[in-house]
């Protein structure tokens, strides 16, 4: 994003030549950066972090001379179906279109024909049956109690999400289980488990991981867990 900001500070001549001079330098080296760690899978970071690369080089021009860009487009239209929420598709939907965040202070959205038409949204496959997913609460932090405050097997629906787990979780009486979310562009973020916030202030938070030690590229409501796992809930620093 600041990569973008740089761009634009560049392109519509809102600093001096010496600025501009330094900022096409930075740019540079962010995109060899970039280039640097492409994973062998084509991705920059992650997949929903790849879009984000690609508009660096679709705003700096770029794209069609780095062979790096042809490699994550290939990746990114092999992984459509990552990109279930509104979030995430607004991020990728202009890097597929060839276009930046950049382009839409020219986009002349009245000009549009208006053909758009609403579809619902996909549900996921119906998957019938139960499983059971062991969900354990982690506070590595010296002032908790003890490391492991909370490890449960919890019974929900097959197909469920990692919300309806918590959820679940939440109604086995007998365990005491506990957690808040937080509305957010993204969907529910999850800000407090077993009565513990995590503070932006102290930039902590609740990281979602899949044992022995996976973090989550999804949130809560969106990562659907599968019969046997371990979730942990670990309050960790950023
Ligand atoms: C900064 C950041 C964080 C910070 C936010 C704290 C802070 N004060 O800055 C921290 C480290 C806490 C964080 C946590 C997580 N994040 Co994050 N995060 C980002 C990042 C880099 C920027 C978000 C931002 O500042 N937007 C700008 C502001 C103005 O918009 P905003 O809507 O107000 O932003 C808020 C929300 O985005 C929220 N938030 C941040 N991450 C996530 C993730 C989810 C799932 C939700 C619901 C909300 C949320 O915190 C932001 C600040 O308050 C994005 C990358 C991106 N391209 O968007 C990833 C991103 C949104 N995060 C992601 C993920 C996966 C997570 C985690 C689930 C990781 C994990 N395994 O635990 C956790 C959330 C767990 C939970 N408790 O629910 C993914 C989401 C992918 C998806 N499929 O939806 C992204 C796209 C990164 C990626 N490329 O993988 N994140």
């Amino acid at each position: 994003v600041a990569a973008l900001a740089f761009t634009c500070l560049e392109r519509e001549r809102l600093v001096g030549a010496g600025l501009a001079a330094e900022l096409r330098a930075a740019m540079h080296r962010v995109r060899r950066r970039m280039v640097e760690v492409q994973g062998q899978d084509g991705f920059f970071g992650n997949v929903y972090s790849t879009p984000w690369a690609m508009q660096v080089f679709i705003a700096t021009k770029t794209c069609r001379t780095q062979p790096a860009y042809g490699r994550a487009m290939a990746a990114l239209l092999e992984n459509l179906d990552a990109f279930t929420t509104a979030a995430t598709m607004a991020q990728a939907l202009p890097a597929l279109h060839g276009r930046s965040y950049l382009d839409l202070a020219t986009t002349q959205c009245r000009e549009e024909p208006d053909t758009l038409t609403p579809i619902g949204p996909e549900l996921p496959p119906e998957v019938s049956g139960n499983m059971t997913v062991r969900l354990v609460v982690e506070c590595p932090e010296r002032w908790c109690p003890q490391r492991q405050l909370y490890d449960q097997p919890v019974p929900a629906p097959a197909g469920a999400s990692l919300l309806d787990v918590l959820r679940a979780a939440a109604a086995q009486g007998s365990s005491n289980f506990t957690f808040d979310t937080q509305e957010t562009s993204q969907g529910p973020f999850l800000s407090r488990v077993l009565g513990l916030e995590a503070r932006q202030q102290k930039r902590s938070y609740w990281q979602l991981l899949t044992a022995p030690s996976t973090s989550l590229q999804m949130g809560v409501a969106d990562y659907r867990p599968s019969d046997g796992e371990t979730l942990i809930l670990r309050l960790s620093r950023w």
